[in-house]
């Protein structure tokens, strides 16, 4: 367990579910992110049969990054913290173990980028799950794009990403952005375990090496831009007109309840 992330491993199944724990709405900053990259580790040389990545929250499973970490940032803090996003994002979505996401509440920008990056998506209904990064006024980057060809059609993405549209659970079904439809948290962990009993007979090695296959090369053009999309981003961040979206958007997300 670490601060952010409580772990339970299945000691029969050797699957690893790994719950998501800063209230109110687990937004992604550089703490949890150095938290999940420790952890994802850790699951690796412990030869982790599989992970499920879930929310303490019955609301929200995570609103994506936290808006604090790119508005007025500290330059330096800001590089950690993107390039922990990256990091955390390279060996999610890169894993050798299988992942599934039981996704029990909203999952906004990154929050569904996460989700993306398992293999499998089961969804508990009446939520909302996209790339809103538009909506923003920020362009979502390139590997959070590659994330979702990966996962819906190329003409799904487009009208997705351009829109910043954010999909109901059952939208989400139609469109393959999601796999499964859960009643509740119990059922989508249900679901999301009964995912990891089609590999009882195939290889390990030979269902890793296939995702990486699929996978490793939206993986190398990162590793190998690393720098360049920190510094597109940054600047991008850094422009007024977006740090005045961010301020708008924080106080619409405070006066909401009011
Ligand atoms: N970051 C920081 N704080 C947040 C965030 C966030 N992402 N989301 C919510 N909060 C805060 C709220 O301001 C509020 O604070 P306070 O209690 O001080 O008023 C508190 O968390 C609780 O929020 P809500 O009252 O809104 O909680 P609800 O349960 O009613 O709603 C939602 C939950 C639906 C998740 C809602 O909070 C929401 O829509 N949040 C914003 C989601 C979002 O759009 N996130 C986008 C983040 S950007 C991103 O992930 C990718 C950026 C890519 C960068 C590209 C650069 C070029």
């Amino acid at each position: 367990n670490t601060k952010f992330l409580e772990v339970t491993v299945n000691d029969d199944s050797g699957i690893a579910t790994v719950t998501m724990k800063r209230p109110p709405v687990n937004s992604l900053n550089l703490e949890l992110l150095t938290d999940f990259s420790d952890v994802l580790t850790d699951l690796k040389k412990n030869d982790a049969q599989g992970m499920i990545l879930t929310s303490f929250s019955n609301k929200v499973f995570t609103a994506g990054l936290d808006i604090m970490e790119m508005y007025k940032p500290d330059e330096g803090r800001f590089k950690q913290f993107w390039s922990m996003l990256q990091e955390v994002w390279m060996q999610l979505y890169g894993s050798s173990f299988p992942t599934a996401a039981a996704i029990n509440g909203h999952a906004p920008a990154g929050g569904c980028l996460l989700a993306m990056s398992c293999e499998y998506r089961v969804m508990v209904n009446k939520f909302t799950i996209g790339l809103n990064e538009t909506q923003l006024g920020i362009a979502a980057p390139p590997w959070f794009i590659k994330a979702m060809l990966n996962t819906i059609s190329r003409r799904d993405t487009e009208l997705a990403l351009t829109t910043g549209r954010l999909f109901k659970t059952d939208e989400a079904l139609k469109i393959g952005l999601v796999d499964e439809v859960a009643n509740d948290k119990e059922d989508a962990l249900k679901k999301a375990e009964a995912f990891f009993d089609r590999f009882e007979t195939i290889a390990p090695i030979a269902r890793a090496y296939t995702k990486a296959s699929l996978r490793g090369a939206d993986i190398e053009d990162l590793k190998k831009n690393r720098e360049k999309d920190l510094q597109t981003t940054l600047s991008a961040i850094l422009q007024p007109k977006v740090q005045q979206g961010l301020e708008f958007y924080l106080a619409f997300l405070k006066n909401k309840k009011e």
